[in-house]
């Protein structure tokens, strides 16, 4: 069975209270690893090391060159790691080891994109208005970083705050999921390996009211990012008013699917079902809002359903296997409870709606892709986010109706609209409030552009030039070069 500890001031520790946490595999509950359980004792000694590290260590003064080039060296190790860690994320997160391999070389990426932008912006001279003097704005580091992660995609949500932060001169504690931290432990190990000065980077392990909340509430640290659910989301909002530290949220989503009539027909089947049942719906991007023309609807449908029958649920090291459990038991509750408020509000249940009876999947967290259509956009499962294997299906008619049917969301994280018309496409892409729109396309993400979302789906936006400037301040530099009295007084 895998040990392992936290990481406080370049030391591998135990809680101090020395509890420690089973973390079990949710293809059938059998424990994987034991690690530590920290506290706000634990937290308080990871703040103080990050602390420290930023006001006295040398980090924040490294040339920005060489931040980068660690950071590019982290980027190499984890692809020299990649098949130990897609293993471990595939027995932590039970996701298939094809989509944990595409993971690892996607955070590869990330790493090695914001080594290379870590050097990039050198500052701007501007146009001062006032002669005999000079005015520049640089950028600097912000300071101490509480960094809190999720478990759908445990090392990628954490590649997407640990490479921009230390690549802008930035110390931080990081906080996984207490129930996927393997691979996170992982990557910590080998930013020890390339070389981070201690204390820099530092690992906190434990549930999120004992450690978490400590980041957001904490007046040493300056900076929180938190990926995760929106009622967490609140509180770390809430916490963070203490110091007024900044924040980035990124808080999910319920996002809209939008297939035109004019559409190709078999690819937006095809994407469709990517878009939800990718991951088991466990990703904040899903498609979970399927929002269908009237006049290609049935037909839509009919197709939709039959290809959702024929999902392979299954062990994630199988590579017959199209899909992995979900996460916990907690969730499969959560979205079980969805399929009966669904039946209440009067949707019609078309496809899954229960658990697995294939015996081999019995003692994991499975659930059946699951199908609602004659959805209403007021109803509960429409508009909350259910994070799991459940499609809502809505009709539209005209193109002003799909658009406002599409942004009748509290979240605006992502959306995609499908049709042959691109001067109709980029017109529903102009119209929809939501941080990303694809259009004849579901999903893609990378390094280069920003993630985030409108509204209730998060404050600030991660990768891109954007994921970089979060974690710097802006500086003002004036100097007067001919200084003499004023004589105002
Ligand atoms: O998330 P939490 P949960 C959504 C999804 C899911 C729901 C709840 O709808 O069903 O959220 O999931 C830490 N202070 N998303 O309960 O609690 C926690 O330890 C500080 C969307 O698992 O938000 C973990 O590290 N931190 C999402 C992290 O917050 C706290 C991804 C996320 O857990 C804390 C996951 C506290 N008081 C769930 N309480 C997305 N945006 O992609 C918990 N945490």
């Amino acid at each position: 069975m895998i040990k392992k500890n936290m990481y406080i001031n370049g030391e591998w520790v135990p809680a101090e209270n020395g509890t420690t946490r089973t973390i079990i595999n949710p293809f059938n509950q059998e424990p994987i690893a034991e690690v530590a359980e920290g506290d706000e004792t634990d937290t308080q000694a990871a703040i103080h090391a990050a602390r420290s590290a930023f006001d006295q260590g040398k980090w924040r003064h490294t040339p920005a060159m060489e931040r980068g080039k660690l950071v590019l060296k982290i980027a190499e190790l984890i692809e020299r790691d990649q098949r130990e860690l897609a293993e471990l994320e595939t027995l932590d997160s039970g996701k298939t080891l094809t989509e944990s391999l595409d993971d690892m070389k996607d955070i590869a990426e990330v790493f090695r994109y914001y080594g290379g932008l870590a050097d990039k912006d050198g500052g701007e001279m501007i146009e001062s208005p006032i002669p005999e003097s000079k005015s520049k704005v640089v950028r600097e580091p912000v300071g101490v970083c509480g960094q809190i992660t999720p478990w759908n995609y445990p090392l990628l949500q954490a590649s997407w705050k640990l490479a921009p932060a230390l690549a802008a001169g930035n110390t931080l504690i990081i906080k996984p999921s207490e129930i996927t931290p393997l691979t996170t432990i992982k990557v910590m190990e080998l930013i020890e390996e390339a070389g981070v000065p201690k204390g820099v980077a530092n690992l906190v392990l434990g549930s999120g009211p004992k450690t978490g909340q400590l980041l957001a509430e904490s007046h040493s640290v300056d900076l929180i990012s938190f990926t995760g659910g929106i009622e967490t989301g609140r509180k770390i909002m809430t916490a963070a008013s203490g110091n007024f530290k900044k924040i980035a949220l990124e808080l999910g989503g319920k996002n809209p699917n939008v297939v035109f009539d004019d559409a190709d027909f078999d690819t937006a089947v095809d994407q469709a079902l990517n878009g939800i049942f990718f991951h088991a719906g466990q990703v904040c991007s899903a498609g979970a809002r399927l929002l269908v023309q009237e006049s290609i609807h049935d037909e839509f449908i009919e197709a939709l359903v039959e290809r959702t029958k024929q999902i392979n649920l299954g062990n994630g090291f199988n590579d017959s296997t199209q899909s992995g459990p979900l996460i916990s038991k907690e969730h499969r509750d959560k979205v079980e409870n969805y399929v009966q408020v669904g039946l209440q509000e009067g949707a019609k249940l078309v496809a899954g709606g229960k658990r697995p009876e294939t015996k081999e999947l019995q003692d994991g967290f499975f659930f059946e892709p699951t199908i609602f259509t004659e959805c209403e956009t007021s109803m509960r499962i429409v508009q909350e986010e259910t994070f799991g294997p459940l499609l809502t299906v809505e009709r539209f008619s005209t193109e002003e109706q799909a658009v406002e049917l599409a942004n009748d969301s509290k979240y605006g994280l992502a959306g995609a609209v499908w049709t042959t018309d691109i001067r109709k496409a980029e017109r529903v892409a102009g119209e929809l409030r939501m941080g990303t729109v694809w259009i004849n396309d579901f999903h893609p993400y990378f390094a280069q552009a920003p993630w985030g979302g409108y509204k209730a789906s998060g404050i600030g936006r991660e990768l891109g030039k954007q994921g970089l400037e979060e974690y710097t301040e802006v500086k003002h530099v004036y100097e007067n070069t001919n200084p003499s009295p004023l004589h105002w007084f």
